[in-house]
């Protein structure tokens, strides 16, 4: 069993089922044959050319959740036009009075928490209790973001000049394109949209393909909420050909997108072209380091739950564990006893510790760097799907462990976003502190010592946007600022107080009331 789970149990909700039709007006309109639609200028609707594509448990492959919109560049032509109204109407709602939206926002998730919590797992695989994490996680952002619509700073500081005024406020930016993946089908779309909505911009919400149930749920909740129509569009579909249009459409100022690397390059090269604000938040190869003067159980709890919880597909989960070598074999002895010992299953069953990956493209791609590990390291468990017919066809991997992994070696650098941990021996802090940096990555670190020089080296040197000291890599909060360096971000950071910085553009405001010409910047004051 994982430690995670502990044994506070949370009680579960007597067989909630998962709604293919949500019961509010309002509601997206869906027939017997569960079809969703996308939200544009205040109705559900379908594609423009009618095309849907399947969504699909990753447990289970054969239950069949919904059809959703394909949707095209012109869907996202009309969403445009929508939200572009609906700024009108949402910038000059008062700033509180928007908070206000996102505080009910944040309610009606509380009541709903376990209705959105099992659609997410149904969709996407993590046990429930990471799906009411995830939950969790945007009820936190919606309570903060909505007490940020009585803030909203901007600065009153001295003019150089005589009878003048110097001020700055936060002017909203216009519509803002999100693009969100699938493995906190609520808490980033929540980071991204409510941050955005308090600041008075309005949205086109693109969720990632194996996510759209939880995406509409979250619309649906915005909507009872009393958010105004126009300004939240929804639009499913692909990347390629959702995504893509709304990335490149002109009437689209701001874009944040969650993903990989190789996709942010894409957009950030039509961004960078277009002159849009842009938010990345990409990939991360994090490691935890573990000295010999750590608590050992911490220091396992710690790996098993960064490496294994999300069945690795955290861009903060642990992807390499670095060991010191005094202490690498018995640690990884325990270690691999403890990873045979996680149970594989539904994220629906109370049983489940690890669910399975999201497709089998998923599957593929950790196999093929498990393959790699059993080239050039050593397998200690796992390496192999799971197929057995008693798992439904779902999308199961094994836990797997690589030890002996070169530093520099495409087992020590690359993601993987797969249950596999490379496992790489160091034998002093310097060492163990280049091999962290010497990835393109730079999301988040952990290191587990009792060592106060350690810890504090460690949060100078690790060059990542996230170090935890005696806690795993995975994990951050709602109202700290969360990204990375390097390859991982652009600069940005979501959640916390610097994520208004981005959805607001700053107007500074000199009024000067001395009835005469004054020259900033010349001396005035001996004339
Ligand atoms: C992600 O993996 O994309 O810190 C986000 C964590 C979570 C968020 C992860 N709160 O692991």
């Amino acid at each position: 069993m994982l430690p995670w789970r502990g044994n506070r149990r949370i009680p579960e909700v007597a067989s909630v089922p998962v709604p293919t039709q949500p019961a509010q007006t309002g509601k997206p309109a869906e027939s017997m044959s569960q079809r969703f639609q996308n939200f544009i200028a205040g109705q559900w609707v379908d594609a423009a050319d009618g095309r849907t594509f399947e969504n699909r448990n990753p447990a289970r492959p054969d239950d069949l959740i919904g059809l959703f919109p394909r949707s095209g560049g012109l869907d996202v032509d009309r969403a445009v036009a929508s939200a572009k109204r609906g700024f009108e109407l949402w910038r000059s709602t008062p700033a509180p009075e928007r908070g206000m939206v996102l505080k009910r926002a944040g309610d009606l998730l509380t009541a709903r928490k376990e209705e959105v919590a099992r659609a997410a797992t149904r969709e996407m695989g993590k046990v429930l209790l990471e799906t009411r994490g995830d939950v969790q996680e945007g009820i936190d952002t919606a309570y903060y973001a909505a007490t940020e619509g009585r803030r909203l700073f901007g600065h009153t500081v001295p003019s150089e000049l005589r009878d003048k005024w110097a001020m700055t406020y936060r002017r909203p930016i216009g519509v803002c394109g999100m693009i969100t993946p699938f493995n906190f089908p609520m808490a980033i779309p929540t980071w991204k949209i409510f941050p955005a909505l308090v600041c008075g911009n309005s949205v086109v919400f693109k969720p990632g393909e194996d996510v759209p149930h939880t995406a509409a749920l979250f619309v649906e909740i915005l909507l009872e909420a009393g958010l105004p129509p126009d300004v939240i569009n929804l639009v499913h579909g692909y990347g390629e050909e959702a995504g893509k249009p709304l990335v490149e459409h002109p009437d689209v100022p701001v874009i944040s997108f969650t993903g990989s690397t190789e996709t942010g390059a894409l957009i950030g090269a039509t961004c960078g072209r277009m002159h849009k604000r842009l938010s990345l938040e990409m990939g991360g190869k994090n490691a935890q380091i573990v000295f010999p003067d750590a608590s050992m159980e911490l220091a396992l709890e710690g790996v098993l739950w960064g490496a294994f919880g999300t069945t690795g597909q955290r861009c903060t989960a642990t992807s390499r564990l670095l060991l010191h070598r005094d202490i690498a074999d018995e640690f990884l002895t325990e270690l691999v006893g403890r990873a045979r010992g996680l149970r594989l299953g539904d994220g629906l069953s109370d049983d489940t510790d690890v669910g399975p990956l999201i497709n089998e493209a998923a599957v593929e791609k950790t196999l093929s760097y498990a393959a790699l590990g059993a080239e050039t390291g050593d397998v200690l468990t796992g390496g192999a799907p799971v197929t057995a017919a008693e798992m439904s066809g779902g999308y199961y991997f094994e836990p797997t462990i690589v030890a002996g992994v070169a530093p520099g070696s495409r087992l020590a650098v690359e993601e993987i976003f797969g249950p596999l941990l490379s496992v790489i021996t160091f034998a002093s802090a310097d060492e163990a502190f280049a091999i962290n940096n010497e990835v393109q990555y730079g999301l988040s670190s952990s290191v587990y010592t009792t060592d106060v020089r350690t810890s504090f080296r460690a949060l100078a040197e690790l060059d990542n946007g996230i170090t935890y000291i005696n806690a795993p890599t995975i994990g951050a909060e709602a109202h700290l600022p969360f990204g990375g360096v390097k390859m991982t971000g652009n600069g940005h950071r979501e959640g916390g107080w610097e994520v208004y910085d981005f959805y607001s553009e700053t107007k500074v405001c000199y009024v000067d009331y001395s009835g005469r010409l004054q020259r900033a910047q010349i001396d005035n004051y001996d004339d």
